[in-house]
């Protein structure tokens, strides 16, 4: 068994400094894992990939080309479309190593997550090459701390995970970022109540009155069917990240049917 954190989210939420901090974490438990780097548009990241997108599609090759002429966003579309087509070079460029845990860091192009299908296709053909994919997906602390931004990112990752269909963990990145108020209304989306946060979305304006039902349908919806949790992240605290790390790996139990080591013992000798 072959186990993947899909690590997705929003442009600049975190994603690949998160996979960094995961590496790091992972070296110093002394497992092994490796990042491979699925953004086509990708200029910078600390870590050392296993394996490199843009070695196969550059967002400039779809953008530059002059049958193509794709601007920034369909560009990237197109090249994780390439990148499908092209599946048996991600399968030779990832090898065949049994007990792999690969971290997969993704471009921050909503969409790609929301309601397309080309993500939710790659996950089927990593399934198919025996990988556990959990969908790690990131979301700015810092727009998640009043009522109406957490409605909008708690609808986002619901749309994210109705569309992949896969173990998911949401993650509120940046939590270092946030000041000692914003931090306290943090606390209440550990434990949301729903409901009560949607009391932050309550004001008179027109728009409100007129749509008050159904903030408070969504509010219901979210907190009845317990759908969206999401686990703050500050990547200083490397407890925080210990937990983290393990509540995805449980997720994907991760180690659960690893061969159980037995060494044959050479019985005593009689004289011993
Ligand atoms: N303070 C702080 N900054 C962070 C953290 N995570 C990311 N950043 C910063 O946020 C910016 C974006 O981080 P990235 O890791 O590149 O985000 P990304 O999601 O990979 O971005 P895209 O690939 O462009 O979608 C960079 O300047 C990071 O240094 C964090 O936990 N704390
Ligand atoms: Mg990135």
């Amino acid at each position: 068994m072959r186990y993947a954190q899909l690590v997705i989210g929003p442009a600049g939420s975190g994603k690949s400094t998160y996979c960094y901090h995961i590496l790091r974490h992972f070296e110093a438990e002394r497992q092994s894992a490796k990042v491979v780097n699925l953004d086509p548009a990708a200029e910078h990241f600390e870590y050392e990939p296993l394996v490199d997108i843009r070695e196969l599609i550059h967002l400039d090759d779809a953008m530059e080309d002059d049958d193509l002429k794709f601007g920034p966003n369909g560009g990237l579309v197109f090249c994780m479309e390439y990148l499908l087509e092209n599946r048996d070079w991600l399968e030779e460029q990832l090898g065949e190593d049994d007990d792999d845990y690969i971290l997969f860091d993704c471009p921050g192009q909503i969409e790609l997550y929301s309601h397309m299908t080309v993500m939710k296709d790659l996950v089927e053909v990593l399934q198919n090459w025996n990988f556990r994919v959990c969908g790690v997906f990131l979301m700015d602390s810092q727009f998640m701390i009043d009522g109406a931004k957490f409605l909008a990112g708690t609808m986002t990752a619901l749309s994210v995970m109705v569309n992949l269909v896969i173990p998911h963990v949401n993650v509120l990145s940046k939590v270092d970022l946030l000041g000692k108020s914003a931090k306290k209304q943090l606390e209440r989306f550990i434990e949301p109540d729903a409901r009560n946060l949607l009391s932050d979305v309550a004001n008179n304006s027109r728009w409100h009155k007129k749509y008050q039902a159904l903030t408070e349908a969504l509010g219901a919806l979210i907190e009845d069917y317990s759908l969206v949790r999401f686990y703050p992240l500050d990547l200083r605290d490397e407890e925080n990240i210990g937990d983290l790390v393990l509540s995805i790996n449980n997720v994907i139990q991760f180690g659960e049917d690893a061969d159980v080591q037995i060494r044959d013992f050479d019985p005593p000798e009689e004289d011993e």
